[in-house]
């Protein structure tokens, strides 16, 4: 969804409405609580890796873990914008980001690390990848997104469910939180200067990021020569 899209003002309120219709369907509350389960179980898998690469590796790479379902004025909008039918098919199967995951890593090696190991569990199927760390979008935006489909054990049957998990380092985190809450700010006059300005924020952020990452690469090189002074 491009970010800058703004709505008017009749169609938030439509599709607050809307929302509120969607509610209370039962079909609608019903997926809901599966994506919420497929969330969880995602969850669950980054916490064990996280606890098992702290035996491993001697440390933890991951600093938080946000999960949030899309609300449902967004899933409305974001149906609007593909020009989808508004029913609970579309919903199931057009939209896959309505469980959603943020990993944040200290290190940019941390965030790939923690992929493999997630992409290589044999109940998680891959469906795409968006590298926005080797190929930043053109606001500067830098995270790597999955879209998985895990599955969740239901009484009498078996669902695979899409998850969006946006694995990013805690600095490319900052750099999205504020520029994401920039720039729903309405009518700006210098649109343009602030774009570049954010932009060259973006990559002041990605050499921070490399030398923090070289910093500890180097500090892990001289415990691995010298693990006496490790233990100190
Ligand atoms: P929210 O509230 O974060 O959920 P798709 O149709 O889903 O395949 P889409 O939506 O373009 O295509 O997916 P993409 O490009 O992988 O990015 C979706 C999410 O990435 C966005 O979610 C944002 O969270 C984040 N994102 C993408 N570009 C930017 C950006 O330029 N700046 C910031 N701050 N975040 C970005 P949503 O859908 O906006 O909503």
């Amino acid at each position: 969804m491009e970010l800058t899209e703004k709505l008017t003002q009749s169609q938030i309120e439509q599709a607050e409405s809307l929302a509120k219709i969607l509610l209370q369907e039962n079909r609608f509350r019903v997926l809901m609580a599966y994506y919420r389960s497929a969330m969880m179980e995602i969850e669950t898998k980054f916490k064990v890796l996280n606890e098992s690469l702290s035996v491993t590796h001697d440390r933890n790479p991951i600093e938080t873990i946000k999960c949030r379902l899309k609300d449902p004025r967004s899933i409305i909008e974001k149906l609007w914008r593909k020009q989808l039918p508004l029913d609970i098919d579309s919903i199931e199967h057009a939209i896959r980001d309505i469980a959603g995951i943020r990993v944040i890593c200290a290190f940019p090696e941390d965030v790939y690390l923690l992929a493999e190991y997630l992409l290589r569990q044999d109940d998680i199927k891959l469906i795409t990848v968006k590298d926005y760390i080797q190929h930043p979008k053109e606001s500067g935006y830098r995270s790597l997104h999955l879209i998985i489909q895990v599955p969740i054990y239901l009484a009498n049957e078996k669902k695979m469910m899409h998850v969006e998990i946006q694995l990013r380092t805690i600095a490319m985190d900052f750099w999205a939180s504020l520029e994401h809450k920039m720039r729903y700010k309405k009518d700006l006059e210098d649109a343009e200067s602030i774009a570049k300005e954010l932009r060259s924020c973006a990559e002041a952020i990605e050499s921070l990021d490399n030398a923090m990452q070289s910093i500890r690469n180097r500090i892990d090189r001289n415990e691995r020569l010298h693990p006496e002074s490790a233990e100190e």
